[in-house]
């Protein structure tokens, strides 16, 4: 995997970038795009977030989705567990090449 160079919007967790902030109780929509050519399981730790698709009350809660070759995937979330927060690949070898950042949730005060 040393070819290949793996991030998440652009940085590498090995490059120690700032973490993603969300505000405690805000509702956020994130969009994943796969420039890649591999797919890539995104995992959210601490939250559950519903697939934007399909009618609004019917939507999949997951806590990972697969992102295909190519793809883009978005997943809205109400960021309700405060602290910090793996955002990860959950495939190994691509976490551990740096597709990996921190999601923190904090307070309006704090944040
Ligand atoms: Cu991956």
């Amino acid at each position: 995997m040393e070819r290949y160079m793996w991030s998440m919007d652009g940085e590498a967790m090995s490059e120690n970038p700032a973490p993603i902030p969300f505000r405690l109780g805000e509702r956020v929509r994130v969009n994943l795009i796969n420039d890649t050519m591999m797919p890539h399981p995104i995992h959210l730790h601490g939250h559950f977030f519903e697939l934007v698709c399909g009618a609004p009350g019917n939507r999949a809660r997951k806590h990972t989705v697969n992102v295909l070759p190519g793809g883009k995937v978005s997943f809205d979330l109400t960021a309700d567990a405060e602290g910090d927060w793996a955002f990860h690949c959950h495939m190994l070898l691509h976490m551990h090449a740096g597709m990996m950042r921190v999601v923190t949730v904090r307070k309006e005060e704090e944040a």
